[in-house]
C-alpha cells in the first residue's frame, strides 16, 4: 500500500473537518480507483482513525488516532516553514540524533523529527530524560538561522517562551520558565529543552532544538528518579490533552519568536520572556561546572546572560547552569 497516499487520504479527509467527501470524488482526486481508496480507508481504520462510511455521502473523518505521524499534525499547522517537513518514528534512541543525521544530510529550516517514545533520550551533560511510549512529547526541530555562533544558546530561551504559549492556549495552564531551560507547573517539570549545535568555519551549519513535554503521563509512568520533581499536563489539568495540537501551537510560536529573535535580537522578546520567568527576582542557587553561587537573580541580558547578585554585591553573569530557587 502507498502510504504517502494514504496519509494525503487522512490529510484530506481532516480538511473536510468531519463533513462526508465521496468515494467518487476521492477517487478522481488522487487519480485512483474506488476501490483502491476504499483500501486506503481500511488502512486508515486499522490505524486508528475513525471513518465513517455515510451511505450515498461518503466519507466522513469522526475521530483521529492520539499519534504524532506527520499525517495527524500536518493538516493543522499555520506555519510557513516549521514542521512542513516531519520524520515520525514509532520508537528511537534520542530524536535529537534522527535530526543531527537529517541535518548533516541538508534538509531544510524547521524539519522537525518527533517519536512516540525514546530509549536514550537525553538532556544536557548526558544526563537521561524519561521519554515513556505515547504519552510525552518528544521532538527535535532543526533550523538553520543566519546568526553568529554566539547567538545561538538564547534559541533555549526563544524555544521556552513558545513552548509556555502554546501550553498556554491549548491547555489553559499557565507554566513558567525557570532559566534557561526548564518550564514548570506548580514548581514541577514539565518540560526540559536542549539545545544542539552543528557548526564549522562558516558559522552555524543547523541548530537542534530538542523538546521533551510531559503530556499525558500518569505519576507511575515516570521512573524512581524523577517522579518527585516531574509532573505532566494531563496531572497538572485532570485530563488528556491533545498532543497533535501542542505540536502545532509549540511550532507555530517557535517559527514567529525566532523570526522575531533573528531580525531584532533577544530584546525583543524579553519582557515576554521575564513575564514567564520564574527565576528573576529570587534567591537562587546556580550550580556551574567549575563552581556553586548562591545570590539575587537580578535580571537577564539581551544576550540572554543572567545576572546574579552574591551578598558581597558582585554582578555574575551566568551563561549556563543548574538553579535551584531558593526563595
Ligand atoms: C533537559 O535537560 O531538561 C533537556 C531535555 C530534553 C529532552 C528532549 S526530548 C526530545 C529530544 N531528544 C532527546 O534525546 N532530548 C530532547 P536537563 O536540564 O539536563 O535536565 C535533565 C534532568 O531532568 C534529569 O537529570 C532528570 O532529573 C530530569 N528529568 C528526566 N526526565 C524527565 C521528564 N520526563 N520530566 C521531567 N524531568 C525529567
Amino acid at each position: 500500500m502507498n502510504t504517502t497516499v494514504t496519509n494525503k487520504l487522512a490529510e484530506r479527509l481532516m480538511e473536510a473537518a468531519g463533513e462526508p467527501v465521496s468515494g467518487q470524488q476521492l477517487a478522481d482526486e488522487f487519480g485512483i480507483s474506488r476501490t483502491s481508496i476504499w483500501k486506503h480507508i481500511k488502512d486508515l481504520q486499522e490505524k486508528g482513525y475513525e471513518i465513517s462510511s455515510v451511505k450515498k455521502k461518503g466519507y466522513a473523518l469522526t475521530g483521529i488516532p492520539d499519534s504524532l505521524e506527520a499525517s495527524t499534525i500536518q493538516p493543522l499547522l499555520k506555519t510557513a516553514r516549521y514542521g512542513k517537513t516531519m520524520e515520525y518514528v514509532s520508537s528511537c534512541e534520542s530524536t535529537q540524533i534522527i535530526a543531527h543525521q537529517l541535518a548533516q544530510q541538508g534538509v531544510p529550516d524547521g524539519t522537525t523529527v518527533l517519536a512516540e517514545e525514546q530509549t536514550a533520550g537525553r538532556g544536557r551533560m548526558a544526563r537521561k530524560w524519561d521519554s515513556v511510549h505515547g504519552k510525552g512529547i518528544w521532538m527535535s526541530v532543526i533550523l538553520r538561522p543566519d546568526v553568529p555562533i554566539q547567538r545561538a544558546p538564547q534559541f533555549t530561551l526563544i524555544a521556552a517562551v513558545a513552548v509556555v504559549r502554546a501550553i498556554e492556549e491549548v491547555t489553559g495552564l499557565n507554566a513558567d520558565i525557570k532559566w534557561p531551560n526548564d518550564i514548570l507547573l506548580n514548581g514541577k517539570k514539565c518540560t526540559g529543552i536542549l539545545t544542539e549545535l552543528q557548526s564549522d568555519a562558516d558559522g552555524i551549519q543547523a541548530l537542534i532544538i530538542g523538546i521533551g513535554l510531559n503530556a499525558n503521563q500518569g505519576p507511575a509512568d515516570f521512573s524512581e528518579e524523577v517522579k518527585g520533581i516531574a509532573t505532566s499536563l494531563k496531572m497538572e489539568k485532570g485530563n488528556s490533552v491533545s498532543r497533535q495540537e501542542l505540536v502545532r501551537a509549540i511550532l507555530y510560536y517557535l517559527e514567529q519568536y525566532s523570526a522575531i529573535y533573528i531580525e531584532e535580537g533577544f530584546g525583543a522578546l524579553k519582557l515576554m520572556w521575564e513575564g514567564y520567568s520564574t527565576t528573576i527576582g529570587r534567591t537562587v542557587r546556580a550550580r556551574m561546572a567549575k563552581e556553586t553561587i548562591e545570590g539575587v537573580a537580578e535580571s537577564i541580558t539581551d544576550e540572554g546572560v543572567l545576572q546574579i547578585r552574591t551578598k558581597d554585591g558582585k554582578l555574575h553573569g551566568i551563561y549556563s547552569a543548574d538553579i535551584e530557587i531558593k526563595k
